[in-house]
């Protein structure tokens, strides 16, 4: 593909850049997206069992979904993409990587200044508010889990340190997201199906705070219309290119 002209100047003259990075973006490494037919388990859709209330009704499944992708993605590798994104930062007095992904390919490719809106898959906390552990998250649970639910040592059961939907973000990740957004002068937004609130209205703020926009995605999605360039293809193609 050929980067037009203008969205190479832009990318030559960004001061101040923030990227946001959705699950398409780990598609090429081999991490199902989330609403690509490949995300189905079991024949349940994510937004089923990524719930508060899927938790607390089955803790065993949800851990047995997670446990299945944490086993998915263990082994798998961050792709050209993720590598694009942590070369790019080198090169930028300000930038700022927003991720949706949970599955640490970010910090793989040796990414620094990342905001996991989402979580982390490979993290864990206490269930119980008031646990000794505190709310320590831990990141030393093996793959396969030994033990299914997880429990902490305090005796509680752990949870993923994940977002679920219906539960806000942490408030100081998700500020410092939306000041990278209102104070970029380019925002790249890559991989993501632009559903899921309040990283879909990321890129609006960027584009209303004078940032130039900029998609990276194969399909249209809501904020196609709205952006700046679209540039139709792959992430692992194209963020190359960007560099
Ligand atoms: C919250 C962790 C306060 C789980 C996830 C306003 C309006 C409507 C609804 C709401 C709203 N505000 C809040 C909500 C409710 C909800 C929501 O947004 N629902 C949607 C579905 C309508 N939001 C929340 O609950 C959030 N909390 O706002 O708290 C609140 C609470 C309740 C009510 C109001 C306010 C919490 C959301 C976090 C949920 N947790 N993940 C887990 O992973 O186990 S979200 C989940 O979806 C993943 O993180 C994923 O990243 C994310 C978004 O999906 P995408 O990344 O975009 O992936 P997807 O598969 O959809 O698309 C892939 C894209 O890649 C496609 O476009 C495809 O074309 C493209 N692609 C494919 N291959 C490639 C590619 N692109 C480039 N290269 C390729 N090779």
């Amino acid at each position: 593909m050929e980067i037009p002209l203008n969205v190479k100047e832009k990318i030559r003259s960004a001061v101040r850049v923030a990227v946001l990075t959705g699950a398409g973006v780990s598609a090429e490494s081999g991490v199902p997206t989330f609403r690509g037919k490949e995300g189905l388990w079991r024949n349940f859709r994510p937004e089923e069992l990524a719930t508060p209330e899927a938790f607390s009704q089955n803790p065993k499944m949800v851990w047995e979904w997670y446990d299945w992708r944490r086993g998915l993605i263990a082994g798998l590798k961050p792709n050209s993409g993720h590598v694009a994104l942590a070369n790019m930062e080198k090169k930028y007095p300000h930038f700022t990587l927003i991720t949706q992904n949970v599955d640490g390919l970010h910090e793989k490719a040796d990414s620094h200044n990342i905001l996991e809106l989402h979580g982390n898959i490979w993290r864990t906390r206490c269930t119980v508010a008031g646990c000794t552990e505190g709310e320590l998250v831990k990141e030393n649970l093996e793959t396969p889990l030994r033990e299914i639910p997880p429990r902490c040592d305090c005796g509680a059961m752990l949870r993923p340190h994940i977002v679920w939907f219906g539960e806000s973000l942490n408030p100081k990740i998700l500020q410092k997201a939306t000041d990278a957004c209102r104070n970029c002068d380019l925002f790249i937004v890559a991989g993501t199906s632009a559903v899921v609130q309040p990283a879909a209205s990321m890129a609006g703020i960027a584009a209303s705070a004078g940032a130039f926009v900029i998609e990276v995605n194969p399909d249209h999605t809501p904020i196609t219309e709205r952006v700046d360039v679209h540039l139709h293809g792959n992430s692992g193609e194209i963020l190359p290119l960007l560099v």
